[in-house]
């Protein structure tokens, strides 16, 4: 398969900050090994947006936000279960800052997500009360936006949560597996990747991408 961007394609380049690389507050293995893919493939786009995880400082999501828990202990909020974490990409914070490896000139647009104390966010779209909308769909739509392309960190929430919503959302979506990295707690990266592909999200690699 090979796929040449259009103007009705868009490249959505999810959460590569410093927190979830190498020596991060929750750092993805190898997270680091997304950053050259990821920045070949945005000269291939003429649509690149990027998303920025933006907690506040108690954010719910946090496992130091309930006494007793730890980070990657499961917990049942008003929306239904939540993964806790360790503290990270706190707003404002060195760790919530992109990667100054990233060479992403051409962004368009930088979608925040995560902001609200007491809903986490990991779709760039939709938050995790499954309500809450980012505005994403509707910038897209009024772009004339058709297909979604999708990478960065990690591949079992945020990449994949946004390529689900997108999909939802009525485009086409791809998510490009090798410049993609997991967290993978809980079985977590089988279950997306089962998610995807019932879905109709395709996984591509990103030699699929021609100019
Ligand atoms: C993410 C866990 C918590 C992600 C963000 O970017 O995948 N994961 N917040
Ligand atoms: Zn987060």
């Amino acid at each position: 398969m090979s796929i040449k961007p259009t103007t009705q394609d868009v490249f959505i380049i999810v959460d590569v900050q410093n927190d979830f690389l190498p020596g991060g507050a929750l750092a993805v293995t190898n997270g680091d090994q997304v950053i050259a893919p990821i920045n070949a493939l945005a000269r291939k786009f003429t649509n690149v947006v990027q998303t920025q995880d933006w907690h506040t400082k108690n954010h719910i999501s946090f496992a130091s936000a309930h006494p007793g828990m730890k980070p990657f202990d499961v917990t049942k909020l008003a929306y239904g279960d939540q993964v806790l974490w360790p503290n990270h990409c706190v707003q404002g914070s060195r760790g919530a800052a992109f990667s100054d490896k990233l060479d992403l000139p051409m962004v368009q647009l930088v979608v925040r997500k995560g902001y609200h104390p007491n809903i986490d966010s990991y779709s760039a779209f939709v938050e995790a009360d499954h309500s809450t909308k980012t505005g994403l769909a509707g910038y897209f739509k009024e772009r004339g936006v058709k297909r979604c392309f999708v990478a960065g960190l990690a591949t079992d929430f945020c990449v994949a949560w946004s390529a689900m919503d997108a999909r939802k959302a009525g485009f086409e979506t791809f998510v490009i597996e090798d410049a993609s990295r997991a967290i993978d707690t809980l079985g977590s990266l089988a279950a997306a990747i089962g998610n995807l592909d019932a879905a109709g999200v395709k996984r591509i690699r990103s030699d699929a991408i021609v100019v």
